[in-house]
């Protein structure tokens, strides 16, 4: 019986891809093809573009966002190149529900996206705020505001430790998502953090790392908000990526990230600006 139920639920969800078959995977935050995979290999959006685009259409996507398990399904409307002059290199998507947070993929892929669970942390923890701080420190700014803006906590490699994800983020002036701001008060800061343990010793892995130490006019930066589009496995080589979005005063970007040894590794881009 349990065998029948097996076999009912493959035809179901699976036998969608061909071997060779080039997957899309969609950013929903930004709303573009962030890539394809194909086999375990990744691939560019514009580079995967022409061969999945009519099968792309007929697919069911399943929504995985870091924060919620929460598995929304839905279709595209459309997918084109954008007409948009900045962005010309990107694929615009529109989906039929409203999603604008996330990443997608097909169903039936054959694996697990998120095969180990992920647990939204406190931002309030003293321990990590004291860990911020004292990376602050050492990256040159005196008296550090210590602001966690996200915290997550999974085994992003399936090694049976588990890694913590921080977005650590502080403008002295809010910046509004999206919004006009392009200064910044010495002090402020955005990057992700991983925190993890390698053979027993603590590791810190930072990037997307914007730290302001002078004022602009010295060298500074505009804002950049920082945020965790997805923690999920998009290749399907049992480790889950990190896809992060950027966005600041003239655009938004979404990268996928690995870690590659002891550093972060950027897969796949997709997104728009100057
Ligand atoms: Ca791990
Ligand atoms: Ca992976």
């Amino acid at each position: 019986m349990l065998k029948k139920w097996i076999v009912i639920a493959a035809l179901g969800t699976g036998a969608v891809y061909g071997e060779g078959a080039y997957v899309p995977i969609l950013d929903m935050e930004t709303n573009s093809l962030l890539g394809a995979v194909q086999g375990t290999s990744l691939y560019k959006s514009m580079d995967s573009y022409e061969k999945l685009k009519s099968s792309a259409m007929t697919q069911t996507y399943r929504l995985y966002t870091a924060h919620s398990s929460s598995q929304k399904e839905f279709t595209l409307k459309s997918m084109q190149v954008s007409e948009d002059e900045p962005c010309s290199d990107n694929i615009d998507i529109e989906s039929t529900v409203k999603v604008s947070y996330g990443v997608a993929l097909p169903t039936g892929i054959g694996w697990s996206p998120q095969p180990r669970p992920i647990t939204v942390q406190s931002n309030e923890n003293p321990t990590y705020q004291k860990i911020l701080r004292d990376l602050l420190t050492q990256k040159g700014v005196a008296n550090p505001v210590a602001q966690i803006k996200e915290m997550y906590r999974t085994d992003l490699d399936g090694d049976g430790s588990d890694e913590a994800v921080i977005v650590a983020e502080h403008y002295a002036k809010p910046v509004p998502r999206n919004g006009a701001r392009f200064d910044t008060d010495v002090g402020d800061y955005s990057f992700i953090l991983v925190r993890r343990i390698v053979g027993g010793k603590v590791e810190n892995i930072v990037f997307e790392e914007s730290v302001h130490t002078a004022s602009r006019e010295d060298g500074g930066q505009v804002p950049y908000d920082l945020k965790i589009v997805s923690i999920a496995d998009i290749n399907g080589d049992g480790t889950m990526e990190l896809i992060v979005n950027s966005s600041y005063y003239e655009g938004s970007f979404t990268v996928a990230y690995t870690i590659d040894g002891s550093q972060a590794k950027d897969l796949l881009m997709c997104g728009c600006g100057l």
